[in-house]
């Protein structure tokens, strides 16, 4: 093995906690080189990546990478939240206890980097001069190439960002190992894969897996559990799965913000790269802040929540992304941009991608072309090459691309504020064929929080499941809940209590179906519709209609110009159909009872709606 002192010498890691940590991990793992990496290592990097077939070249200074094909998206049942405090256990957090889980961790990755480069990765989840980069330094060990040019892509990436800090040790310890793929026991009783996230020692330790949130350990496992754990230990701030926007009305020349949380796979991309439609495109203007994790807080000078976007780029889900549905994407991976694509289908004569969604028919000439798995798909039957058949599909449904936020053309122009942009709308959006209007915009805290904890969609293709069983996901952290329900409804009722100035709370939905599975609603650029009617509504302009279940639009009230939608659908999409409601409220109940020590409020706010849909 290389000499650590060494390698940490040469690329200016004084740190002690830092080099300490490498190389009690390098004894471990035992890799046969290592490696620190910075930003600026990326181009190099991926001249090795490509000579050795980790990665392939996309025409336009673009890459491919195929991950192993059992392992192409998050594993919620491997997953685990270890503390030292068994209290620290919640319905969905799967939690460990701190000490065994890191002995079983060790165990499994002693040894397990053999032969291999251990990548060093001194990392940042925040803007520099954030309020919270504090929670916000982390340093990731992997034993992949194509997770560096990820967390490159991902994360603000450098040695300089653990040097000279207030305090040396505060940084998050994020430690993957790759494993054997083939040899793990994938799906058996044997499944030795594991993802802990051993919050009460700010350790993460992520064995059996290459692909995303699996492996880049910047984005969900610190941004998201870790973060949580962290913004609820500090009673400082909220880390959510969310999108953020920021919508400027060049009428008014007013700026609104808004955030939210849809469960994955469910348009928080979209949404966050939205272009209004055209009709609209002279007064409205649409800023990307961020696609996936806010970071929440309350400023006490202004009285008013803050958000700051702690990831330097987007992982985003490649299928149905055209020039349509989300121009802005496609924009952000025009060539030159040295985007990732993972999972897609390649062309490895002509090195181009494909997706499904891409465009309406696969390519016409099969020629040269490969699937997600590796096969050429002329390889296949006549009638499966070309099929449309999920099962033929050429893209795996869950494949991505990795951008920076740089590339993506409506990126706010302060999206590195270090401060934040303050919060107008707080919104919920779960995937939902029926019931759920397209906007409903709630009275208050509780009930925002009670909203957020009720959010259901749909099972999606990002978490392995079955698809089309509605299952709840609360704020869209089900994934991600780090700490016990209960509390975690209590933080958010102390942090955004604690504002003068509250963002108005708004549940959307864009996935309403009619009975031949057509979506009623466009949706995509459309969705700033009844974003627009929210924030009349928050100021005045518009009054909406009152419903058991929150005020919707009147239809007058929403700004449908240049577009065609016929009058019966509108009414379906603002309907609240009172006894779908009343079904819902059963299992709703059960739902929360299933929650330890809910707070009063959010059971309260639950027995409002009861109330108001029984005494009609
Ligand atoms: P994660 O990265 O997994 O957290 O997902 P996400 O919430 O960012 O979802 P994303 O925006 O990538 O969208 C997921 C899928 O939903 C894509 O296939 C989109 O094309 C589709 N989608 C997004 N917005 C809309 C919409 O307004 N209407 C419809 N029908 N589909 C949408
Ligand atoms: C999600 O699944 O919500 C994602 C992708 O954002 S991953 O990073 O794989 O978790
Ligand atoms: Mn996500």
């Amino acid at each position: 093995m290389d000499n650590p002192e060494q390698i940490l010498d040469e690329a200016g890691i004084h740190n002690s906690y830092v080099r300490e940590y490498v190389q009690t991990w390098a004894q471990i793992t035992q890799p046969a080189k290592i490696e620190v990496i910075n930003a600026e290592d990326d181009d190099r990097l991926l001249a090795e990546s490509l000579a050795e077939g980790e990665i392939l070249p996309v025409e336009g200074d673009r890459y491919y990478s195929r991950s192993y094909w059992k392992d192409t998206a998050r594993s919620e049942e491997r997953t685990v939240v270890a503390t030292d405090s068994p209290a620290d256990a919640g319905l969905y957090n799967n939690w460990r206890d701190a000490e065994e889980t890191e002995k079983i961790q060790i165990e499994r990755m002693r040894g397990a980097s053999r032969g291999k480069t251990m990548y060093v990765i001194p990392y940042l989840m925040s803007p520099p001069g954030c309020p919270l980069e504090k929670y916000a330094r982390g340093v990731e060990l992997t034993d992949s190439r194509t997770v560096v040019h990820h967390m490159i892509r991902m994360a603000r990436v450098g040695v300089k960002y653990l040097e000279n800090l207030p305090d040396p040790d505060h940084f998050v310890r994020a430690v993957h190992v790759t494993g054997d793929l083939e040899n793990l026991g994938q799906g058996t009783a044997h499944d030795r894969r594991l993802f802990a996230t051993v919050a009460s020692r700010r350790t993460i330790l992520h064995f059996g897996s290459s692909y995303g949130g699996n492996a880049l350990l910047g984005k969900i496992a610190h941004g998201l559990r870790l973060a949580s754990y962290d913004g609820w230990v500090s009673k400082k701030f909220l880390g959510e799965q969310f999108m953020l926007i920021g919508i400027t009305d060049r009428k008014t020349g007013r700026k609104y913000h808004i955030c939210g949380g849809f469960p994955s796979a469910s348009g928080k991309t979209n949404l966050a790269m939205m272009l209004p439609p055209d009709a609209l495109g002279e007064r409205y203007t649409v800023e990307f802040y961020g696609d996936d994790i806010v970071w929440l807080w309350v400023n006490p000078d202004d009285g008013r929540v803050y958000g700051m976007n702690p990831e330097f780029g987007a992982f985003g889900v490649a299928k149905d992304t055209n020039e349509t549905t989300n121009p802005t994407a496609l924009a952000s991976l025009a060539p030159g941009t040295k985007v990732l694509f993972t999972n897609v289908a390649y062309n490895e004569n002509t090195h181009e991608v494909w997706w499904e969604g891409r465009t309406p028919e696969p390519p016409a000439d099969v020629t040269g072309w490969r699937d997600w798995k590796g096969q050429l798909i002329s390889e296949r039957p006549a009638e499966r090459q070309r099929s449309g058949a999920k099962e033929d599909s050429w893209a795996h449904p869950n494949s991505r691309f990795t951008t920076t936020l740089a590339n993506v053309p409506n990126v706010a122009p302060d999206f590195e504020r270090p401060e934040g942009v303050p919060i107008d709308a707080i919104i919920f959006g779960g995937r939902v064929r029926d019931r759920e209007p397209l906007i409903r915009a709630l009275r208050s805290l509780p009930e925002g929080v009670y909203d957020g904890l009720t959010l259901g969609a749909e099972a999606t293709f990002a978490a392995e499941g079955k698809d089309g069983v509605l299952r709840y996901d609360p704020m869209s952290m089900r994934p991600f809940m780090s700490y016990p329900e209960g509390e975690y409804a209590r933080h958010w009722l102390r942090i955004i209590g604690a504002a003068r100035h509250k963002p108005i709370f708004a549940h959307v939905n864009w996935f309403m179906r009619d009975t031949d599975g057509r979506f009623i609603w466009p949706g995509y650029r459309d969705n700033i519709r009844p974003l627009l009617w929210l924030m009349d509504l928050k100021e005045g302009r518009a009054k909406g209609v009152e419903t058991p279940v929150g005020i919707v639009p009147d239809p007058a009230e929403l700004n449908l110009t240049g577009m065609d939608i016929s009058a019966a659908d509108l009414e379906r999409l603002l309907h609240i159909d009172e006894a779908k409601w009343k079904t819902e409220m059963a299992r709703r109940e059960e739902h929360l009872s299933a929650f330890r020590d809910l707070p009063e409020e959010i059971m309260q706010a639950h027995r409002e709606v009861l109330a108001k849909l029984e005494h009609r």
